[in-house]
């Protein structure tokens, strides 16, 4: 008899039936959004699970789920699954790294040259029928050529953001908790610098860390104090790790030139106060989202789980010990 697995959010029709080759499978291609009470209810009976960054696998999930073998995030970050818990029940989880890594890079420059060059602003204000002369001196913006690049994560997205900044003849900077091996510095011709120095001469800071209560607010008031006036914050890392309310407050006063946001604290609901600021660049959470990369990272959790039930070590274990 068929396993039972329970896919979490909709996915594409290929990895449901992949799935469908090894597993019986509850699909939710409705795409309601189950929450605590939604999992613990589908997941009494299920022996894995394919979700995304939104569902939240807390230790009472976990524990609603005795069969439970292995849950497999359809995201590289996991701040969703509680991995203590997992480990303790017995429980595999697993993520989807390196499939959305230049998909992921792309977006954090779409980002920066958004904010840089103003172009949510001055697309509003064509669009608003405000165009009425052409002039020299009009939306001014900063040049990204030259300017140097502050990274903070400096892990494998951080590094692909890096390696973008040669075209642009940036000088790059990087904080990370440990320090890049040479070799990996040299690609991305990266130095290191401690996080004062990053904040301080960054023109455009990128935040690339994980979330956990250890990075939540890594950016507030005092970390915004330190940054340049003319400096542009992009975050495609999560909400949390930048003090919206801070990031808001220094935006309004100028002090801060920009901002280029892909995750918010609370999201999907966020901080209306951003919706006032004419220098911020807003997107909902679609860091990874290409087609070809989506798809990558659903084939990649479907890959995961596969090798979970049935015996083999899946390629993207987050916790080992439990094997
Ligand atoms: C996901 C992400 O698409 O991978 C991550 O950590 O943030 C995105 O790529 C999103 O979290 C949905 O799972």
């Amino acid at each position: 008899m068929k396993q039972k697995i329970l896919v979490a959010r909709e996915v594409f029709p290929e990895a449901l039936e992949r799935l469908r080759q090894h597993f019986e499978v509850e699909d939710n291609q409705a795409d309601a959004i189950l929450g605590v009470a939604g999992l613990k209810a589908r997941l009494a009976d299920k022996a894995g699970v394919l979700t995304a960054a939104t569902d939240p696998m807390t230790a009472e999930v976990i524990a609603a789920a005795p069969s439970l073998k292995a849950v497999c995030n359809f995201a590289v970050g996991y701040n969703n699954i509680d991995l203590a818990a997992c480990t303790r029940a017995g429980v595999m989880a697993t993520n989807t790294p390196g499939v959305l890594d230049d998909t992921t890079a792309d977006l954090a420059w779409a980002l920066l040259m958004a904010s840089a060059r103003r172009l949510p602003a001055a697309e509003r204000w064509l669009r608003n029928g405000e165009w009425k002369s052409w002039q020299f001196i009009q939306w001014l913006g900063s040049d990204v050529h030259h300017a140097t690049l502050g990274i903070l994560g400096m892990g494998r997205i951080g590094q692909t953001v890096a390696r973008r900044a040669l075209g642009f003849d940036m000088k790059v900077i990087y904080h990370n908790r440990s320090r890049l091996p040479a070799d990996k510095e040299a690609a991305c011709r990266a130095s290191f610098v401690d996080k004062e120095t990053l904040l301080r001469e960054s023109d455009f800071l990128v935040l690339l860390l994980p979330y956990s209560p250890e990075s939540h607010h890594t950016i507030g008031a005092p970390e915004l104090a330190l940054m340049k006036p003319a400096a542009h914050l992009i975050n495609v890392a999560r909400g949390g790790i930048v003090d919206d309310e801070a990031l808001i407050s220094a935006l309004r006063q100028h002090r801060l030139a920009g901002a280029g946001l892909d995750v918010f604290e609370g999201e999907p609901k966020f901080n209306p106060g951003f919706l006032e600021l004419d220098n911020v660049a807003l997107t909902p959470h679609i860091g990874s989202s290409s087609r070809a990369t989506r798809m990558a990272m659903a084939m990649t959790a479907a890959d995961n789980l596969i090798a979970a039930l049935s015996g083999r070590r899946p390629p993207n274990l987050l916790n080992p010990e439990v094997l």
